[in-house]
């Protein structure tokens, strides 16, 4: 392999996309691996830990877990901060779009259309207003979490809050994070860079 390689379901979302994302504005060229749902039960039990996204580096064994994906790139690329309690800060964010992934996942899951109304209003309600308050305590001045440079922080917050402005989510409306101001320049900020957009002109959302 002389290429790095990031292998995702084929679906420009979630925890793939964002490691897609760092990848892109990093600047390294890489294969964009995309797997079909119904390939992945075959190739699941192959991966370090059950999940994806994984990049493969030449001469590197395969890494799991998007965060640690994402720091990797941006400690590489000037995408995550140099000072070590900065880049803590910036990874404690990170690991609260988890939190907040984690409390929405098992609604994915839920058959019952009442049940699945109930758990999505709890959300939409509460559970996210919650997360964006302590979201919106942690960012500053911006446009992005540390100032005026996107880091790879940025792009994972981007990638939690477009999946609900999309409006895709059922029972989640898409005015959700309208009450967080910070929150909202920061996801405009990110959907405007142009490294972000170049990426979205070459590849469909
Ligand atoms: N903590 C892991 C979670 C990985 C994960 O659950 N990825 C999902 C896709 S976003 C997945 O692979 N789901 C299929 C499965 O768990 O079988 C990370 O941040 O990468």
């Amino acid at each position: 392999m002389t290429k790095a390689k990031l292998t995702y379901f084929d679906l420009a979302g979630s925890r793939g996309e964002e490691c897609r994302l760092a990848l892109h504005l990093a600047g390294i060229e890489f294969e964009d691996i995309r797997i079909k749902f119904a390939e992945w039960p075959a190739l699941k039990p192959t991966t370090p830990f059950g999940g994806m996204p994984i990049l493969e580096l030449p001469g590197k064994p395969p890494l799991s877990q998007s965060n640690a994906i994402l720091v990797l790139v941006g400690r590489r690329h000037g995408l995550h901060p140099a000072d070590d309690f900065e880049a803590a800060r910036h990874e404690a964010l990170m690991l609260h779009v988890e939190d907040l992934r984690h409390a929405v996942g098992p609604t994915l899951r839920i058959k019952d259309p009442d049940h699945k109304r109930t758990a999505r209003e709890e959300l939409a309600t509460l559970v996210i207003p919650t997360w964006a308050a302590a979201t919106e305590r942690q960012l500053q001045e911006g446009p992005f979490v540390a100032g005026a440079k996107l880091q790879v922080v940025d792009l994972k917050l981007f990638m939690v809050a477009r999946w609900f402005v999309a409006g895709t989510v059922d029972h989640i409306p898409a005015t959700v994070f309208d009450p967080f101001p910070k929150l909202t320049r920061l996801y405009k900020a990110v959907a405007e860079h142009e490294g972000v957009k170049a990426w979205y002109a070459r590849t469909p959302t």
